[in-house]
Order: structure tokens, then sequence, then C-alpha cells
């Protein structure tokens, strides 16, 4: 048993399975309790999204991309593996971060700082495979906000070959909402959403301001990604 199993409150029988997910969907030493990786709350949220999907989840370092994945959507810590790919002439190895939930592979990357532009297309590549984006933007950090606006424009929505697929949904995460100088989600939207809305086009979209150290905005972030990505229930 884990050491910690035993600071975890017991279930309660009656919770219904929204309850559960509310309840488990805080950080990793809530999970714990949840056993093997098939039963995670988050591998139930994406049981139902197409086999083989890819979920990019990307933006700017310091952003909350590993602790989204580690914390939240992953049973353990450790399984989250590091992946390095290799791209340019000579090659350079890049790292992601890989995370298996049910069919669903989570991909994490680092957008931003100063790279050479063959960097970009890599960018771009990874944009164009997804079949739905995590787009995350530290809402504290002011000084950033236009980078990463700009990467997710330009490698995400307006690239030269081709970024992100039409229909493909966009998650925008705004971290750090327990920051005295964030921005609101509103605010957030307003720029990353409204101001460049021609550049997104037609896509489901949405922006939640997510606190990754209590938990708080994450199942609704999340609940209504699955939902964005699952068959609906009432096509013909
Ligand atoms: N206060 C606060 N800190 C956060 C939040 N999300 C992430 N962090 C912290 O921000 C730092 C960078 O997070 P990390 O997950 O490594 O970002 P990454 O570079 O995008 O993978 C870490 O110290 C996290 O603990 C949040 O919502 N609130
Ligand atoms: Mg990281």
């Amino acid at each position: 048993m884990h050491p910690q199993a035993d600071l975890i409150e017991p279930k309660k029988t009656q919770q219904t399975f929204t309850q559960q997910l509310a309840s488990s969907l805080t950080p990793i030493r809530n999970l714990i309790s949840f056993g093997t990786p098939s039963s995670t709350p988050s591998s139930r949220l994406f049981a139902r999204v197409p086999a083989s999907t890819v979920i990019l989840v990307i933006g700017l370092d310091g952003a909350g991309k590993t602790s989204l994945l580690r914390d939240y959507l992953s049973p353990r810590p450790d399984s989250v593996k590091t992946v390095t790919s290799t791209i340019g002439t000579p090659t350079i190895g890049v790292s992601l971060e890989d995370l298996q939930v049910g069919p669903a592979s989570f991909q994490a990357y680092d957008l931003g700082g100063c790279r050479p532009p063959y960097w970009h297309r890599f960018d771009e590549d990874l944009f164009r495979q997804a079949d739905a984006v995590i787009y995350m933007v530290d809402a504290a950090d002011r000084d950033r906000v236009m980078e990463a606006r700009e990467e997710l424009v330009m490698s995400g929505l307006r690239a030269n070959n081709g970024g992100m697929r039409q229909g493909v949904p966009l998650l925008v995460l705004a971290t750090k909402i327990d920051l005295e100088n964030a921005r609101r989600p509103d605010q957030i939207e307003t720029f990353f959403i409204d101001n460049v809305s021609t550049s997104i086009g037609e896509r489901p979209r949405n922006v939640v301001g997510v606190n990754l150290k209590t938990g708080e905005g994450v199942l609704e972030a999340l609940s209504w990604l699955s939902n964005a990505l699952s068959p609906r229930k009432d096509t013909l």
C-alpha cells in the first residue's frame, strides 16, 4: 500500500461518477487510491474518444504542461515518458513528454525561445498531427503573453505547410489563476481567441482558467475536451 494511502478518506459509496471525478481530479496524492492505470478518473473521462487520438499539450515553458500530465492525467508521476524526436540536418534531439490515457495519447512540448526556423517546422508538424490541442498559457506571465499568442497563431494556425486541421478542438488553459497578477480567463479569451478569431477559424474552442496547485477548473476543462472528441450520441 502506498505510504500516503491512510491519509486518503475512504470513498463514499453513494457518490456519483461526476462527484468522484471532481474529488479525485486534484493533485496526484488524491489520485493514488485509484489504483491501476485503467481505472483512473482521467482514463474513464477519455474512454470514449476514438482509438489513437493524439492530444497535443503545447505552450511556452513554465505554462504548466508537465504539471497537468504528471498531477492530473497520470496514474503515477513516473507514467509520463520522455521521448526524443530528431529534427534538422545535422539532426538535433528534442524532448516530448508522452502519456497514454486509455485510447488517447497526450504529448507535451515546449514552444518559444530563440530557435532556428526549422524548429518551427517541427512545431507545425506537431500541430498538424494533433486530433486536439490544449494550448497552455501562464495567465500571470504578462511579459510573454505576446510571444505565447504569436506561437499559437504562427506555428499552430497560420503555418505555411498547414497547422491545426479543420475542426480540431482547441482548449486554451489559462493557468496560475491563483496568482495575484493573473489575467482573468475572459481577458485571456479576448486576447487569444476573439482578437485572432479569423486565424482560429471554425473549430470547437474553449478557454478555462485553472489552478494546478489545487485542481480548480481542471475537471471542467478536461470534460469539455473529452466531449468535444467523443462521438456524439445523436449522430444519425
Ligand atoms: N501557483 C501556481 N503555480 C503553477 C500552476 N501551474 C503550474 N505551476 C508551477 O509553474 C511551474 C512550471 O510548471 P510546469 O508544469 O513545469 O510547466 P511546463 O514548463 O509548461 O511543463 C512549476 O513550478 C509549477 O508548480 C498554477 O496553476 N498555479
Ligand atoms: Mg515541462
